[in-house]
């Protein structure tokens, strides 16, 4: 990618609406990103797509715009295996913020500890082709197994036509694994859809798969407000409350074409969560309980009453 020749692109809203939904106090949004600036921080050469700068004051300010308290931030494709943007912008969170990289199979020990000082709780395995040339499953495994020791989870990207095909590298997967906006499933298809289905069997065959019940604005094509992204993913909410994850995915990385106005979103969180205990559980419990586990803040009780889902 040429930084000169190609044009930068805006993939977030300007002007997000204060959402009407207020958020529980404590909530963590769970999967964002930061670009650049940069000048500071470039982006990789091996980049699929040159953004505008999206920093950490620019995330900062719409997390608190939005009613949240922390954020989770994911190392994004465009700035490779240099984590230091990511790194840079959890260090100025003043705690708020923790952090999944991607690495570089041959990172040492060295690294990944400094990364895990930096605030670095999982890291990421990315398989869609439109944005990494190389997703070396071989190499992933060995990255998990070292990951493990630091007690860390794994987040994979995928689409829901190669899950089949992932079946036995995610069963050898040895940690918590995440994944990403669910696997893209067809949200079309409606809760009991091939892909829904193919997810729920996922996820029944290991308790320790969570999922990112995110991005309405790339999986429903109907566009806001997501009705069939609400049918699809509510019952999914509900079936496995302990394990599922909210996050806007601001600055939403390519969506120039279909912007999605973060206030918007969050006002989507009751339909897809209706009660106040699924909503503790998308927004502070799962999120506190997998990246803050040893300091949680004194609002959150990991004794408080959880029911089964
Ligand atoms: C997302 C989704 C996308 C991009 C990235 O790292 C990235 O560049 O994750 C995408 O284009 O689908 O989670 O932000």
């Amino acid at each position: 990618m040429s930084a000169d020749t190609q044009e930068r692109i805006i993939s977030w809203h300007g002007n997000p609406s204060v959402p009407r939904f207020t958020p529980p106090p404590g909530a963590v949004d769970a999967h964002c990103h930061v670009f650049g600036p940069m000048a500071q921080f470039p982006f990789s050469a091996q980049s699929k797509y040159l953004p505008e700068d999206a920093g950490a004051d620019m995330l900062f300010a719409l997390r608190d715009r939005l009613g949240f308290s922390r954020n989770v931030i994911v190392q994004a494709s465009c700035h490779g295996t240099d984590n230091s943007a990511t790194l840079d912008a959890i260090a100025k969170s003043d705690g708020k913020a923790r952090g999944v990289a991607v690495v570089d199979p041959a990172i040492s020990d060295a690294e990944l500890d400094r990364l895990h000082a930096g605030g670095i709780r999982g890291v990421r395995f990315n398989f869609l082709k439109r944005l990494v040339d190389n997703a070396p499953k071989d190499k992933f495994l060995d990255i998990a197994r070292r990951v493990e020791a630091l007690g860390w989870h794994v987040v994979v990207y995928f689409e829901a036509d190669i899950l089949e095909e992932l079946r036995p590298f995610l069963d050898a997967i040895p940690t918590l694994i995440v994944i990403d906006h669910m696997g893209r499933p067809d949200v079309a298809q409606g809760p009991d859809g091939v892909d829904m289905r193919a997810l729920r069997a996922l996820l029944d065959s290991r308790d320790d798969i969570w999922m990112k019940v995110t991005c309405p604005d790339r999986l429903d094509a109907k566009g806001p407000p997501w009705d069939d992204f609400v049918a699809a993913v509510a019952p999914l909410i509900a079936g496995y409350c302990d394990r599922v994850l909210w996050g806007t995915d601001w600055p939403h990385p390519n969506m120039q074409d279909a912007i999605a106005d973060d206030g918007a979103l969050v006002d989507m969180v009751p339909r897809i969560a209706p009660t106040l205990e699924l909503q503790r559980k998308l927004l502070i419990d799962n999120p506190i309980s997998l990246y803050w586990p040893e300091a949680p803040p004194q609002w959150w009780s990991k004794a408080a009453p959880r029911s089964s889902c």
